[in-house]
């Protein structure tokens, strides 16, 4: 009912305001001759405005690029991220080319032809050249673009059957993210969602042979030079595995199996070494001392520095909390990988150790109990 009332005194302040500016337009009648038409003095000063936003327009390009241009991805961690990186700059020279004559063309010539009184326009209504001139140019270019963009992709998703791969699966819901290894058969077992139950989070079928050796974990663990076959799995809505160092994205579809593989080139505690990582977690770790010389004012605990560490986000607005959907991917040498996966337990023991019967008890107490209310007969009972 508040909400009507509401909504009517809007409509009602909606029709005076309306009403108002209507009575105002009227006595404005009269007052000058050429109300609301642009003059000479108009255009020349729209023109500046244009030239002028032109200006703001690359100061500001230039600006961000100094200001915020370490705040961009830097060294790849994959092998197929060079030929990405690739693609991008090759995509973002043709872009700044074709941006910088088109734009500076545009306001020019709004400065150049500014509306003057009597002035005629040129007119002619087609040309033949004009039209091939700008369809042929960006379906080449663009042509270029795509094939090499499609050569790229083919490069990174394509690998052969005999090839030595190591199959993970992610598994998305909200929110957050579990792991899944194939174990020394290099074989995911079946999996549903509504083989969901205790422990057993991923929907593993613990029936099917192929998932006995199944591990599962809450940490991405990566060998360094192995090529990784990344399924992905979603239990509830869409989400997207975004791994920003490895140049790799797949959209999490729920009721469906998405892939993508890479080889990761740089253990984590290489990429730590890394110039410009170097350099981000000491910027980081700047703020963060500032910030904590604050809360230590306030009384509060102070912020740990930051260390760097590769990170698989959330990259589709799933609910929430979706902005804390994150996991730890950690890049180890061959051999610490082993040793680390080694140590894991299988999801069938985990499964079998959760629901072990429990160990038998000696007596039926509630029924001694209950029958019996003498404390020696209860004892004489236990003996027997
Ligand atoms: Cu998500």
């Amino acid at each position: 009912m508040t909400g009507l009332l509401i909504f009517i005194v809007l409509v009602l302040i909606g029709i005076a305001i309306w009403q108002l500016t209507k009575i105002f337009d009227l006595t404005q009648i009269g007052a000058s001759q050429d109300h609301g038409v642009a003059d000479d003095n108009d255009n020349k000063v729209n023109g500046y405005l244009m030239f002028a936003f032109l200006g703001f327009l690359y100061v500001f390009m230039i600006y961000g690029l100094f200001a915020w241009g370490d705040l961009a991805l830097g060294t790849p961690a994959s092998e197929h991220g060079i030929d990405y990186d690739n693609l991008m700059s090759i995509s973002l020279i043709i872009i700044f080319i074709v941006q910088a004559i088109t734009q500076v063309l545009l306001h020019y010539f709004a400065f150049k032809y500014t509306g003057v009184k009597g002035g005629k326009a040129l007119y002619f209504s087609d040309s033949n050249k004009l039209e091939m001139i700008w369809t042929i140019i960006p379906v080449v270019v663009l042509s270029g673009l795509i094939l090499y963009g499609l050569y790229t992709w083919n490069n990174i998703m394509y690998f052969d059957d005999e090839e030595d791969v190591m199959y993970v699966e992610v598994y998305a819901k909200q929110f957050g993210w579990e792991v899944r290894y194939s174990g020394e058969d290099n074989t995911l077992g079946k999996a549903n969602v509504r083989y969901i139950e205790g422990i057993n989070t991923m929907g593993v079928d613990l029936a099917d042979p192929a998932a006995q050796d199944d591990k599962m974990a809450n940490e991405l663990h990566l060998p360094k030079g192995k090529k990784v076959v990344f399924k992905f799995r979603s239990q509830d809505v869409l989400h997207s595995a975004y791994m920003p160092h490895f140049r790799a994205q797949m959209n999490c579809v729920p009721g469906m199996v998405t892939s993508f593989n890479f080889v990761p080139t740089l253990t984590t505690a290489e990429m730590r070494q890394d110039e410009a990582i170097v350099a981000k977690v000491n910027k980081i770790n700047k703020i963060r001392a500032e910030k904590s010389k604050e809360l230590v004012a306030n009384g509060e605990e102070a912020l740990a520095p930051y260390e760097f560490d590769y990170l698989l986000l959330c990259n589709k607005i799933c609910g929430a909390s979706h902005y804390n959907m994150q996991l730890k991917i950690v890049v180890d040498t061959p051999e610490e990988f082993k040793t680390w996966l080694a140590e894991r337990p299988t999801l069938a023991a985990q499964w079998k150790e959760a629901n072990a019967p429990a160990v038998e008890p000696v007596v039926a107490q509630p029924e001694v109990i209950e029958t019996v209310v003498d404390s020696t007969q209860v004892l004489a009972q236990v003996v027997e």
